[in-house]
């Protein structure tokens, strides 16, 4: 179960974020009325919500998941591969050390965006991406087994983040699409197979008993309700722009 979010307001740059989605440029304030309605629906989660102020110097800096490792046992900084994005870790980092005691860190040459990690209990899915590196995940799964957690090596190369193609509901269901259906590591799982024409909403979150999905998506949307969960759906179509998703836009601990 989770109690606490971080996120961080977007800020007017937003609209100059990292995309290769080809979906045209953000709306700033239909993204910041979404940004409400995310924030409300982690809320309805349960969740105490901190909200941090835009930061003007960093176009994707409202897509926090990417910047932290949030644990039971500890936090990890990371250290974002994009070059525009590597010292948004400086202003997260007070932040989360007034919630955690154990914080540590990844270090170049090592590159991991946290968007590249899926959590399954105490096991963490590290995926090599064109932002996180070998090195990067060496030293997060270093991290994690100092923490008496663990962590193993997936390789990706449709997608962005691990996260974009794959959503751990709990209860042993994955939600997943494209080049992550068959992967052997995760037939262990019910594999819930997201249609290539929705694969945006496979980056759907599992909060506490309930799922976030973007709205737009029906077809996942009955296939998580056909599991047993209730579903939220929120709007995130302007950070989907610059291919953001619904898990990237909080840190969840
Ligand atoms: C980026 O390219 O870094 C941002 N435009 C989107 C980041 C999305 N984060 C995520 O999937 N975890």
């Amino acid at each position: 179960m989770f109690s606490k979010a971080i996120v961080r307001t977007p800020c007017k740059a937003m609209i100059n974020g990292l995309t290769s989605a080809n979906l045209g440029k953000p709306d700033y304030l239909i993204a910041i009325k979404q940004h409400k309605d995310y924030i409300q629906a982690l809320e309805e989660c349960g969740l105490e919500v901190t909200c941090l102020e835009s930061d003007e110097a960093f176009p994707d800096s409202t897509f926090v998941e990417d910047v932290a490792l949030m644990t039971p046992h500890c936090a990890i900084i990371t250290n974002p591969g994009a070059d525009t994005r590597t010292k948004e870790i400086e202003s997260i980092k007070p932040i989360i050390e007034s919630f955690y005691s154990k914080i540590e860190e990844i270090s170049a040459p090592g590159n991991v965006e946290a968007g590249d990690i899926m959590m399954v209990g105490s096991h963490f899915y590290i995926g090599l991406s064109a932002r996180t590196n070998q090195q990067g995940a060496e030293q997060m799964i270093e991290i994690l087994e100092k923490h008496h957690m663990t962590g193993s090596i997936v390789t990706l190369t449709e997608v962005l983040h691990l996260k974009t193609g794959l959503g751990y509901l709990e209860d042993g269901n994955l939600l997943a699409c494209g080049e992550f259906l068959t992967k052997p590591e995760f037939q262990k799982y019910q594999v819930l197979a997201v249609d290539s024409d929705e694969a945006y909403a496979a980056n759907s979150v599992w909060i506490n008993g309930m799922v976030l999905t973007p709205k737009g998506f029906p077809k996942t949307k009955i296939l998580i309700e056909s599991m047993g969960y209730k579903v939220r759906e929120v709007d995130v179509s302007e950070f989907q722009k610059i291919d953001g998703g619904l898990s990237c836009l909080s840190l969840r601990f």
